[in-house]
């Protein structure tokens, strides 16, 4: 154990943060490439291929910018500047394909109810945890086919994030971007091997990991009524200890307007992309979408709080116009039935990036992606507005932005990196509907953030880049005596609201773009969560897709 640490100590003193910031993964052949020679003194940047000058250019504007977006030819080169470190980096058509399957190879290793065999998880294999076939119905959710204290079997899900609790309302938009990526992307993953136990059948493997969680929210729903409940979890946090070793007793808790809308979105989403793969498995999905709806038009303003005694995530939302829309946005799409239309229409949400508690973008996405299939009643004109203003802002921010990430201080909260991905999500769609190219360059500075074009000059994902975070707010990777935490995992970032400050050593600084530390006490700048990984591996894969 100690020679463990120790070289886990050496190899946190060996590497450090690029002076020169870019992307640590390099590019793609046609990827913009920047970096942020920050402080230079220097004029100019040089980019090397061995002895061999093969680009110069001025630096631009107070931050000290280098444009080398002209160079396309795959290859390894080393950016200069004088008076800073020269960085190498690469350019290949595969940059960013194991990122991509990293990223999604994440839910794997949080997938509950199973044991992670090496042969899938290498040397972060474990035992099975929460096999959460015995789960105690907390007063909470209690309704009279689910009675206090009787026990259901809800099995599978993925870990929400550090801790080992499944919460339906964010589990929805993170089901919901896979399922995404899915029909935005078929090819790309038809082609892509997770090495999960279900890569040998002929599904792609991001669908059968979001069955995995799938299978497990529909035992969410009541059947009697259709309501849904908000959360499976521990009545508190568990230690610092592997999914096995957490014996806490589990409960059904709390049913909630949300929670029956995010469920409604989600089981619709997935009806039609299961439809012709397991039709009667996507029937059921239709119906149990149809229910929870229905109970949602009933109970519209039921919130949700922590009940007295359980001190688990909230995921509380009292604005849920949005969360209507976005289920009748996806209703609609998947069923045809023009009273859909005419109830997203009702709460039609202003354009916006996409969150746990801001869902209504993702029905103007769903809605623009099927544009050629809806009703007469559908307004193409305005679905494609309201994707494209959006777009368009974040474009203009990247613009005006001294980094060229686009990214201001309000966007350094907690999870910046999830804020960052999701933004460059949006900026995706503007370049899907026929946006200009700069929409994906905006996209791929984003992207270049959280891979190091920042401020701290470290990636935000395990095991990606030079300097990436060894110490995640993630319980197996603390508690399973392996140095290298599990990959994959982009974490929260920088957060200027310093929510841990009372718990945590010292932040070094406080700047909203630098307020990180890599320390496993951090929930609020170093934890990983599953809604955060669905949009970097929805980036990662539209990048490789759109070039
Ligand atoms: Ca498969
Ligand atoms: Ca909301």
């Amino acid at each position: 154990m100690r020679a463990l640490l120790l070289a886990s100590l050496l190899a946190t003193a060996a590497a450090q943060a690029n002076e020169l910031r870019l992307n640590q993964l390099g590019f793609l052949p046609g990827s913009a490439k920047w970096a942020v020679a920050e402080g230079a003194k220097a004029g100019e940047f040089r980019v090397l291929q061995g002895q061999r000058e093969v680009l110069r250019g001025k630096l631009q504007s107070t931050t000290k910018l280098a444009d080398f977006s002209a160079l396309k030819t795959p290859g390894d080169y080393e950016l200069q500047v004088a008076g800073l470190a020269p960085v190498k980096f690469r350019i290949a058509a595969d940059a960013y394909a194991e990122l991509g399957r990293a990223a999604l190879k994440v839910f794997y290793f949080n997938r509950a109810s199973t044991a992670l065999p090496a042969e899938f998880a290498g040397p972060w294999a474990r035992p099975a945890g929460h096999a959460d076939t015995e789960v105690e119905v907390h007063p909470s959710a209690a309704s009279p086919s689910r009675v206090v204290g009787s026990k259901i079997s809800s099995p599978k899900g993925w870990y929400d994030a550090g801790d080992y609790n499944k919460y339906t309302v964010n589990s929805g938009i993170t089901t919901w971007t896979l399922l995404a990526a899915h029909e935005h992307f078929p090819a790309f993953f038809q082609a892509q091997k997770l090495a999960i136990p279900e890569s040998a059948n002929a599904l792609p493997d991001v669908l059968d990991e979001a069955l995995w969680n799938l299978d497990w929210l529909l035992t969410m729903q009541d059947p009697a009524d259709g309501s849904v409940a908000n959360k499976l979890t521990n009545l508190h946090f568990d230690g610092i200890v592997m999914p096995h070793e957490a014996k806490a007793p589990r409960y059904l808790v709390g049913r909630s307007t949300s929670a029956a809308l995010n469920f409604a979105a989600v089981m619709a989403t997935a009806s039609r992309v299961f439809k012709e793969i397991y039709p009667e498995r996507a029937s059921r999905m239709r119906s149990a979408a149809e229910s929870a709806w229905r109970w949602a038009q009933a109970n519209p303003a039921l919130l949700f709080k922590n009940p007295t005694g359980v001190s688990t995530g909230e995921y509380g939302d009292a604005k849920l116009d949005d969360e209507f829309a976005w289920a009748a946005a996806e209703l609609y799409v998947t069923t045809g039935d023009a009273s859909f239309w005419q109830a997203f229409l009702a709460k039609a949400p202003k354009p916006g990036v996409p969150g746990w508690a801001d869902v209504g973008q993702l029905g103007w996405i769903s809605l623009a992606h099927h544009r050629e299939q809806l009703g007469a009643e559908a307004d193409r004109a305005l679905i494609l507005q309201r994707n494209r203003e959006l777009a368009a802002e974040l474009t203009q921010r990247w613009k005006d932005s001294a980094w060229r990430t686009g990214l201001r201080d309000a966007d350094f909260g907690w999870g910046s990196s999830g804020q960052a991905l999701n933004q460059a999500l949006v900026l995706i769609q503007g370049r899907r509907l026929g946006g200009p190219r700069e929409q994906l360059d905006a996209a791929q500075a984003l992207f270049d953030h959280v891979l190091g074009r920042n401020a701290l000059g470290r990636s935000f994902v395990t095991g990606f880049g030079v300097l990436s975070p060894q110490h995640p707010h993630h319980r197996p990777s603390e508690a399973d005596g392996v140095v290298p935490p599990v990959p994959g995992f982009v974490v929260g970032g920088p957060n200027r609201g310093l929510d841990d400050a009372t718990h945590c050593p010292p932040y070094p600084s406080t700047e909203p773009a630098k307020a990180y530390i890599d320390n496993f006490c951090s929930w609020a700048s170093n934890e990983v969560a599953i809604n955060w990984n669905a949009p970097l591996a929805y980036v990662a894969a539209a990048l490789q897709v759109l070039k």
